[in-house]
């Protein structure tokens, strides 16, 4: 051991499990790996595929371009729709001009889609759960006719809600809520409208809640919590949020270890880890080794859960 690592002084780092990558981001990174290899460069992907700097830029790199609308791109180039869902407008737009199109909208976003579709063909009035101006959000609204959606944000707006018929509403949810936040929002529509048309489970997804929950068990007691993400993903600031709620001291957003500031970690000795479901894990381990470079570091992981959810791609990319 040399002089320096002998001063290093103890740092344990809680690192969550699950973190990372989710089944959705999975596929919708490789069906633009895929399409690059089947059709060449460029094809183009309609927004960010997921909410990622690094993972857009590494794509970017091996020859995908981004647009926000499908009339930015050629028409006789393929486009990938990303993970985070489309209005149906869209593919129509696509098809009018006759492109090939590839949907990486995750299939539990979909399942999102086609509820909502159920709730207004079985005529209720609808309610969408989630926040103003996400991709996701628009392209829930978007599956249904303008005006038939409404957007409730918080506790608060259940109240000002008044649907023609309080006996026949439902509600459906964006997939990377705050469950804690949610379920308040969930009894407030409930206590003011007891027979609402609810999910079956919830919409909030298995990979969302899995990440908050492992947060949840960390969080105590901890200094700070990293979580390594993007400023525009929504779960991963959502897992911020958790940690502060679950009693860390302190807890912030990080795109990478360049964004770390040591000077959060003066006085710590219990450090909390996690990352977004858009989120690499090659930029956890970048951090754990930065941290190594200063501190006596023990990693100890939390695993409340175990994650094994894969989804297939589309087919036109396997054959
Ligand atoms: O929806 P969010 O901003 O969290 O999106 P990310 O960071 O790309 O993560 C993937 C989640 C998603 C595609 C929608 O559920
Ligand atoms: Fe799908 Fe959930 Fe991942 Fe969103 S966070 S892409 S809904 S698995």
């Amino acid at each position: 051991m040399n002089a320096h690592a002998a001063i290093r002084p103890p740092l344990t780092v809680l690192l969550a499990s699950p973190r990372g990558f989710c089944a959705g981001v999975d596929r919708a990174i490789q069906i633009v790996e895929r399409a690059i290899e089947k059709f060449g460069a460029p094809v183009y992907v309609r927004h960010e595929i997921v909410h990622n700097r690094h993972v857009v830029d590494r794509l970017k790199a091996m020859g995908a371009i981004f647009v926000e609308e499908i009339d930015e791109a050629p028409a006789d180039r393929p486009m990938i729709f990303s993970a985070h869902g489309v209005p149906k407008s869209v593919p129509a737009a696509a098809k009018a001009r006759e492109m090939l199109y590839l949907d990486a909208t995750c299939p539990l976003v979909s399942k999102v889609h086609v509820e909502a579709q159920r709730h207004f063909e079985a005529g209720r009035e609808i309610v969408l759960i989630g926040h103003a101006g996400h991709p996701e959000v628009i392209g829930t609204m978007g599956q249904l006719p303008e005006g038939t959606v409404t957007l409730i944000e918080t506790v608060e707006d259940v109240a000002t809600w008044t649907p023609k018929d309080a006996s026949n509403a439902a509600f459906v949810t964006q997939t990377t809520l705050s469950v804690d936040d949610t379920t308040e929002i969930i009894e407030a529509l409930r206590a003011r409208f007891p027979g609402i048309a609810a999910p079956h489970k919830e919409d909030i997804c298995y990979a969302t809640t899995n990440r908050q929950e492992a947060v949840k068990h960390l969080a105590e007691g901890t200094d700070l919590v990293l979580v390594v993400g993007s400023k525009n993903s929504s779960n991963s600031v959502r897992l911020v949020e958790v940690a502060l709620k679950g009693g860390a001291k302190d807890a912030r957003l990080i795109d990478d270890v360049t964004g770390l500031d040591f000077a959060w970690l003066n006085g710590a000795s219990r450090v909390g880890l996690t990352a977004g479901a858009s989120a690499p894990e090659a930029l956890v381990q970048g951090v754990i080794d930065a941290l190594s470079e200063r501190y006596e570091v023990t990693v100890e992981e939390v695993a409340p859960a175990l994650e094994t959810v894969t989804f297939k791609l589309p087919r036109i990319l396997t054959a």
